[in-house]
């Protein structure tokens, strides 16, 4: 079995080799094997060199680059990479430090032993977790309330970046997004197929804009219209 790991990653020197370095070092359950994918949208600095460098040093983890031609956005870099997935499961992982792959775990275990399609690492169940700036916190809260109301969903969390798939099914799902609708997309399209998403616990450390954060509270806005519009058109 195989767990395929999509980064989109967006100027990100800072945390690339760090980030990667974790994933490498996580042990996975059940004797999978892990395919990482980094999906490099024409960031301007450092992380396309850093993530050759990473796979000279690291020649048998299997690591791959996939180069945007121009920045699309991070919805663009996920789909990029679902077409170059060859796992049976599938997880986003932002190219920062803010979630924890140990976590692949909890996730791997639910889906396989309930033989799920979906399920989703939920930041606001853990309650040790700190939070991001009230903004983001608010932001959040809201998307999950209009997901609930929309689609009949009882999530706590639902922009988690932690989605972790079953690999055909998540390539059977059509995709229009571009940047960061991608969540609110995949969700809706999801519930619509009549699946009522599982959430677990999972950690959370949230970085601060100056170290890098790139989501606005127009992509807050953008989630709640891509809600409505797939919930009554798409
Ligand atoms: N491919 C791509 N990824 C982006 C872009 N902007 C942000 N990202 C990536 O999307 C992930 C999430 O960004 P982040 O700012 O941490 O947002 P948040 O964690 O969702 O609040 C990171 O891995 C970024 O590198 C972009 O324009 N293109
Ligand atoms: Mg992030």
């Amino acid at each position: 079995m195989t767990l395929s790991i999509i980064i989109p990653a967006y100027n990100e020197e800072n945390t690339i080799t760090q980030i990667l370095q974790k994933i490498v070092d996580v042990k996975l359950m059940l004797d999978a094997q892990k395919e990482i994918i980094v999906v490099n949208d024409a960031s301007k600095d450092a992380t396309e060199q850093l993530v050759r460098d990473f796979i000279v040093s690291h020649s048998s983890d299997k690591v791959i680059l996939v180069n945007q031609e121009k920045n699309q956005g991070k919805g663009a870099a996920i789909r990029k990479g679902i077409e170059k997935i060859t796992g049976d499961y599938v997880i986003i992982q932002d190219a920062d430090l803010e979630y924890d792959p140990w976590d692949y775990n909890p996730l791997l275990e639910l889906i396989v032993k309930n033989n799920l399609q979906v399920v989703y690492g939920s930041r606001f169940l853990n309650k040790t977790n700190h939070h991001s700036y009230q903004s983001f916190y608010l932001g959040g809260q809201i998307v999950t309330i209009i997901t609930n109301l929309l689609y009949g969903q009882k999530l706590t969390d639902e922009p988690t970046c932690y989605k972790f798939f079953d690999a055909t099914f998540l390539k059977s799902i059509p995709l229009d997004c571009t940047g960061f609708e991608f969540c609110p997309e995949i969700t809706a399209k999801v519930a619509k197929r009549g699946i009522k998403i599982k959430e677990i616990p999972i950690s959370y450390y949230p970085r601060s804009i100056e170290e890098g954060k790139k989501i606005k509270w127009s992509d807050g806005l953008e989630a709640i219209w891509t809600l409505v519009k797939y919930r009554f058109g798409g």
